[in-house]
Parts: structure tokens; C-alpha cells; sequence
């Protein structure tokens, strides 16, 4: 099995599944990203500054690694969910899923009739699977996974109809939209209490539907909490903010004068 076609496994281990984030317009930090612990690596196509073409590049550097590739694409644009399953990648997030219409459009660009209505050309994925094109076709609605995410007061509401669309694999839980949402606009702030209650809620429903659920972590000890409530997928973090917050560690280090540089470059 390939990091693409073994992706549910991993996700069924009981182990969180950790991955980075990315959305810096170079193929070459999900490439460096996917060398370090992390078991999958996400492009962040809706909020990053990364474009398509480099998205596709870097899918089949994240394989190399032994990682399976996850797109999070911009709101809506469910036809390059196909196009990014074509290129390799084992997992989509789509933002914003907010009706039952929603949850059913982008089940059918990520999955093949009879389920969907994916059109055939995985250029990438074929190789990527190492499978012929039989195989792939009778195997990839099972391992193409595909995440909704709930991020607002209306996705929250109708989490079960999502949950109940054949070809969502999963949710996956925005708690910075979902704080401003159940907030009224009022505060960011994905560690609420409403949010709190919102995921335990959702963690829920989806362990009842026999469906997988991720969410988004800023930090490592974000990250932890959450991992203990139940998560299958957990983002730690983004490219940008790992590298701020390393060159502020570093600064902090410097002039306060403590020794401590590991030199590990
Ligand atoms: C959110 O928290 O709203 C997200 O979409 C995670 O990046
Ligand atoms: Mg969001």
C-alpha cells in the first residue's frame, strides 16, 4: 500500500494523525515539512498563497517522504478537488460546507459513478497508487478521502445530514470560523466554551455515523488537547506560523543573552 491508497488505515489506527499545513507559494516547504514526524501534509489552497500548478508539484514530493498529501481547496471549487485527486492527492478539506446541497456537490467531483459524478484522468494518482487503472478505479472512492468542514452555525446544525451524505468520508472542524460564527461576529476564539462544546458535539455525532473527523490546531499544546477529545486529524499549525514562531524563539534567545542554539542546520 502507498501513503495515497493507505491513507483511511492510518486515519482508523486510534493514533491522531498529525499534519502540517501549508500555504507558502513554494513546492519545496511541503516537500522539506514532509522529512520531519508529521504523517500527512496539508496544502492550504484556500487561505495559502499557493496556486494550483504548485500545488501539484508538491504532491509528489510529500509520497516521496512516505506522506500522504491532503488539498484544502477554496470555497467551492469542487472541480479542483477532482483535479487534485487526478494529481495524487490522497485527501480533500473543502471550507465551508454549510447545506446538504454543499456536502453532495463535493462528494460527487471527489468520487466516481455510481457513487459521483468524478470524471476519469488521474494522471498523478494512477502512479502515485501504484495501481493499474482497474484497481484504481474500483478502489479509489474508498481511499480518496473526502473532509467537509464545519465552520459555521448552520453547518453545525445540520452536522448529521452532512455526516449522512454518501461520499463524505468525514468532517473537519474550522474553530476560528466556527468562534466568530457561534459568536455572532462578536471575538475570535477557537478555545470557547461554545467551541468546546461544538466539537465535543461533533467528535460525537461523527464516531456515531462511523465517520472520521479532523480539526485545525494553532499550537503543539492545542494540538495535545485536542488529540485527547478523540480527533483522527489534527493540523498543527501553518508553514508561516511555525517560521515566525522559530525566528521569535530564536531572537527571544539571542537577546536575552542565553546560550542554548542548537545549530541543528
Ligand atoms: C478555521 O479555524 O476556521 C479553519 O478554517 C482552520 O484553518
Ligand atoms: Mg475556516
Amino acid at each position: 500500500m502507498t501513503p495515497l491508497s493507505s491513507f483511511p488505515e492510518r486515519l482508523k489506527s486510534g493514533t491522531p494523525q498529525l499534519t502540517a499545513w501549508c500555504g507558502l507559494p513554494d513546492p519545496a516547504v511541503p516537500a522539506l515539512l514532509a522529512r520531519e514526524g508529521f504523517d500527512a501534509v496539508t496544502i492550504d489552497m484556500q487561505h495559502g498563497a499557493i496556486d494550483f500548478a504548485a500545488t501539484v508539484r508538491a504532491i509528489p514530493l510529500i509520497a516521496a517522504a512516505g506522506k500522504p498529501a491532503i488539498v484544502r481547496v477554496p470555497v467551492a471549487e469542487f472541480a479542483t478537488a477532482s483535479r487534485l485527486l487526478d494529481a495524487g492527492a490522497a485527501s480533500i478539506i473543502a471550507p465551508m460546507i454549510n447545506t446538504v446541497e454543499d456536502a453532495r456537490r463535493f462528494a460527487a467531483f471527489t468520487k466516481f459513478p455510481p457513487l459521483g459524478e468524478r470524471s476519469w484522468g488521474p494522471h498523478g494518482g494512477l502512479a502515485l497508487s501504484g495501481l493499474d487503472p482497474k484497481s484504481y478505479f474500483a478502489g479509489a472512492n474508498g481511499f480518496s478521502v473526502a473532509f467537509a468542514m464545519v465552520e459555521t452555525r448552520e453547518a453545525l446544525a445540520i452536522v448529521d445530514d452532512i455526516l449522512a451524505v454518501d461520499g463524505i468520508d468525514a468532517i473537519f472542524i474550522g474553530p476560528s470560523d466556527l468562534s466568530i460564527a457561534l459568536s455572532g461576529g462578536a471575538s475570535l476564539d477557537p478555545a470557547s466554551r461554545e467551541v468546546e462544546a461544538a466539537m465535543d458535539h461533533a467528535i460525537a455525532r461523527a464516531r456515531a455515523a462511523g465517520k472520521f473527523i479532523g480539526v485545525y490546531a494553532a499550537s503543539g499544546e492545542r494540538a495535545a488537547q485536542l488529540a485527547a477529545k478523540g480527533f483522527d486529524l489534527i493540523a498543527l499549525g501553518s508553514d508561516s506560523a511555525l517560521l515566525r514562531a522559530g525566528a521569535q524563539a530564536a531572537l527571544r534567545q539571542v537577546r536575552q543573552g542565553t546560550s542554548g542554539a542548537t545549530g541543528a542546520y
